[in-house]
C-alpha cells in the first residue's frame, strides 16, 4: 500500500492544512460518554470530505486524566477509555488511505505523578531521582516563588524525603529534568517507536519550557501577588536550541520530512525564528500566543478581560507575517482545545452573524501565510459552551482559578464572567454531528453537555446547506491547494487603522490576491483609498452573493485575485 506516510516530501506541511481532534469530545464509539480512538477513525470520512490534510491527535496516552491525557502515565500504550493500540494502528491506517497524515501531542516537559519514571524518582536513593527537578524547601516554604500555570505554588512537598518536586502544571504532571541526558534519550527513543508506528510528526507541548536555568532563580511577582507567573521566569531557558536540535538529529525528524510544531507560550518573534529557521535544523513552526493574550490586561494573567480594536489584532498578526516572511515559517490559529471558540471570541455568535462571521474569520486566517489548523467544530462555527456555574466546569485549570481567586476576595460573579469568556471547557464540549440528542456524539450520557445550539449547530445540516461555514472552509482548504500565492505569497498589511476592515494582500510574482475583510457587525465603507485598482478582479471567494462595490456588510469578506 503506498501510504501518504511514504510519500513526505520536503515541505510538504507549508501548503498543508492541520485539523485538530480533542479525543475526549470528537465521537464517542462506546457509550461511554467519553470520545475516543475507534469513535475518531469513524468519523475519517468527514475528515475527508472537509479536505484536510493532517490529523493532530491530542494527547490519547495512558493517563490519571487529571488534565484529560496531558498527564501521561505511559508514553508506549492507550489510554483504555480511549481505547487501544490496536485501534490507534487502524485510525494511522484509515488516515493514511484518505491521503491524511497524522501529527501525535507530544507531551514530554512533564509525565504524570503516576508515571514509572516519577514513581521510581520519589525515592531519594534511585537512579531515576535527578530525572525530576527536586529540591529542598527555603524558610520552611518552597524552594523559589514561582506559581504553577493552573494556579498556587509550582512545587509540592513529598513527605518521604521532605523535598520538593516541581511541577509547571498541575501536582500531578511533575516537570523532567532535561539537563540529565537520560531523560533526552528516553524521549527520543519513544519518539522512533512512534515514528516507526507510522506517524508523520508531532506537536510538542509547551516545549519552550523543557530547558529551565538550573540555578531555579525566583520570578518577579506582579502587584498584589506574592507568587511570579511562572512562565515569564522558566520559558525559553538556555539550552532550548540546543535541545530541539539535538531531538531532531536523534528522532530524524527532517530527514523523515516530518511535521513539527512546537508550543511555546512566551515565545517572542526572535525565539521563533531561530526555532524555525530551517537551516538551523529544530522545527517547522511554532504555536506562539500573543494574538491570543491581545483580549487580557497585559501582565495580569489571562483572565483578566480587555477590550481588543481591530487594529491591534491585525497589526499583531502582521507583525509575526513579516518577522517570519524570510526566515521561518508562521502556524496560523484562532482555536484549540485551550481557547475559547473564535466566533464567540473574535466574531460575531449571535443568531445573525455567527455565519458570516465565522466565515469571515476563516478566510482571514486562511489567508495569512503559514500553515493554517483547523480545531474542530471550528468548521462548523461551534459557539462557547455558555456556563453560567462553576458546578459546570470539569477543567482543573477553571476550577483551580476558581477556588483562588474567590479565597483571595475575588468577587464570584467577576470569576464566572472570565471564565465563560476564556475557560477551555468552552472548546470542549461536544462535537455537533447532527441534532439528535447530544448531537450524535454519544448514546451515553457526554461527559460535558453537548451545546444546545446543537439543534441548529452541526455537521449534518452544514454538510447539507452549500453556503455553510463547513463548506466555506473546505473550499479555502481548496484554494490552498490549488493556488501557490495562498502558499508563498508575500504578505503585505492595508489600512492599518481601519477599525471594521481587515485588508491584505498575498502576492507572489504576478498574481495578487487580494483580501477584504469586514471584521464588525455594522456595515463598513472602504472609500479610505489605500487599495489596488480593483478593475478586472476575480471573485475567488466571498461570504455574500454578488458582492461588489466599496460598501462590505456587517462581516462580509471577499477574496479577489488579480493579474496573473
Ligand atoms: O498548554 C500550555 C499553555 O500554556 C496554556 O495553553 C495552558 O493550557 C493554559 O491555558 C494557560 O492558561 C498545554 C496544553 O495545550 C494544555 O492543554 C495542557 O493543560 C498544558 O500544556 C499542560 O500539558
Amino acid at each position: 500500500m503506498a501510504t501518504a506516510a511514504n510519500a513526505r516530501t520536503p515541505g510538504w506541511w507549508r501548503s498543508a492544512v492541520v485539523y485538530q481532534v480533542y479525543p475526549r469530545s470528537f465521537m464517542d464509539g462506546n457509550g461511554d460518554g467519553v470520545g475516543d480512538v475507534p469513535g475518531i477513525t469513524s468519523r475519517l470520512d468527514y475528515l475527508a470530505r472537509l479536505g484536510i490534510d493532517v490529523l493532530w491527535l491530542s494527547p490519547v496516552y495512558a493517563s490519571p486524566m487529571d488534565d484529560n491525557g496531558y498527564d501521561i502515565s505511559d508514553y508506549q500504550d492507550i489510554d483504555p477509555l480511549f481505547g487501544t493500540l490496536d485501534d490507534i494502528d487502524a485510525l494511522i491506517a484509515g488516515c493514511h488511505e484518505r491521503d491524511i497524515r497524522v501529527v501525535m501531542d507530544l507531551v514530554v516537559n512533564h509525565t504524570s505523578d503516576e508515571h514509572a519514571w516519577f514513581e521510581e524518582s520519589r525515592d531519594p536513593a534511585s537512579e531515576r531521582r535527578d530525572w525530576y527537578w527536586w529540591r529542598p524547601g527555603r524558610d520552611g516554604g518552597a524552594p523559589n516563588n514561582w506559581e504553577s500555570f493552573f494556579s498556587g505554588p509550582a512545587w509540592e512537598l513529598d513527605e518521604k524525603s521532605g523535598e520538593y518536586y516541581l511541577h509547571l502544571f498541575s501536582r500531578k504532571q511533575p516537570d523532567l529534568n532535561w539537563e540529565n541526558p537520560e531523560v533526552r534519550r528516553a524521549v527520543y527513543a519513544m519518539m522512533r517507536w512512534w515514528v516507526d508506528r507510522g506517524v508523520d510528526g508531532f506537536r510538542m507541548d509547551v516545549i519552550n519550557l523543557i530547558s529551565k536555568d538550573p540555578t531555579l532563580p525566583d520570578g518577579t511577582p506582579t502587584e498584589g501577588r506574592e507568587l511570579a507567573p511562572s512562565i515569564h521566569s522558566v520559558a525559553n531557558g538556555p539550552r532550548l536550541h540546543e535541545f530541539l536540535a539535538e531531538m531532531n538529529r536523534e528522532v530524524g525528524l527532517d530527514e523523515r520530512h516530518l511535521l513539527t510544531v512546537g508550543e511555546m507560550p512566551g515565545s517572542t518573534l526572535e525565539l521563533a525564528r531561530d526555532a524555525t529557521d530551517a537551516a538551523r535544523g529544530e522545527l517547522n513552526m511554532v504555536f506562539q500566543f500573543e494574538h491570543v493574550e491581545l483580549d487580557a490586561q497585559p501582565g495580569q494573567g489571562k483572565w483578566a478581560l480587555a477590550d481588543l480594536p481591530l487594529p491591534r489584532l491585525k497589526a499583531n498578526l502582521a507583525k509575526w507575517q513579516d518577522g517570519l516572511a524570510d526566515v521561518g515559517w508562521n502556524s496560523l490559529y484562532w482555536d484549540n482545545h485551550d481557547q475559547p471558540r473564535a466566533v464567540s471570541r473574535f466574531g460575531d455568535d449571535s443568531d445573525e452573524h455567527r455565519v458570516a462571521s465565522a466565515k469571515t474569520l476563516g478566510t482571514v486566517l486562511h489567508l495569512h501565510r503559514g500553515t493554517p489548523y483547523v480545531y474542530q467544530g471550528e468548521e462548523l462555527g461551534m459557539t462557547n459552551a455558555g456556563f453560567t456555574e462553576i458546578g459546570q466546569y470539569r477543567d482543573i485549570e477553571a476550577l483551580n482559578y476558581h477556588d483562588d481567586a474567590v479565597s483571595l476576595g475575588e468577587q464570584v460573579e467577576r470569576v464566572l464572567e472570565s471564565l465563560a469568556v476564556k475557560g477551555r471547557d468552552n472548546a470542549r464540549t461536544p462535537m455537533q454531528w447532527d441534532a439528535s440528542e447530544h448531537a450524535g456524539f454519544s448514546s451515553g450520557t457526554p461527559w460535558l453537555p453537548a451545546n444546545p445550539n446543537k439543534d441548529v449547530v452541526n455537521a449534518e445540516a452544514a454538510e447539507a446547506d452549500p453556503d455553510s461555514v463547513f463548506h466555506h472552509y473546505r473550499r479555502l482548504i481548496e484554494l490552498r491547494h490549488a493556488h501557490p500565492a495562498v502558499v508563498d505569497g508575500r504578505f503585505a498589511l492595508l489600512l492599518p487603522d481601519h477599525e471594521q476592515v481587515w485588508a491584505f494582500t498575498r502576492t507572489l510574482d504576478d498574481r495578487v490576491l487580494l483580501v477584504l475583510a469586514n471584521c464588525s457587525s455594522t456595515p463598513a465603507t472602504l472609500d479610505d483609498g489605500g487599495l489596488p485598482d480593483l478593475s478586472g478582479a476575480e471573485l475567488l471567494l466571498g461570504t455574500h452573493d454578488g458582492g461588489g462595490g466599496t460598501t462590505l456588510a456587517p462581516w462580509e469578506s471577499r477574496l479577489l485575485g488579480l493579474g496573473g
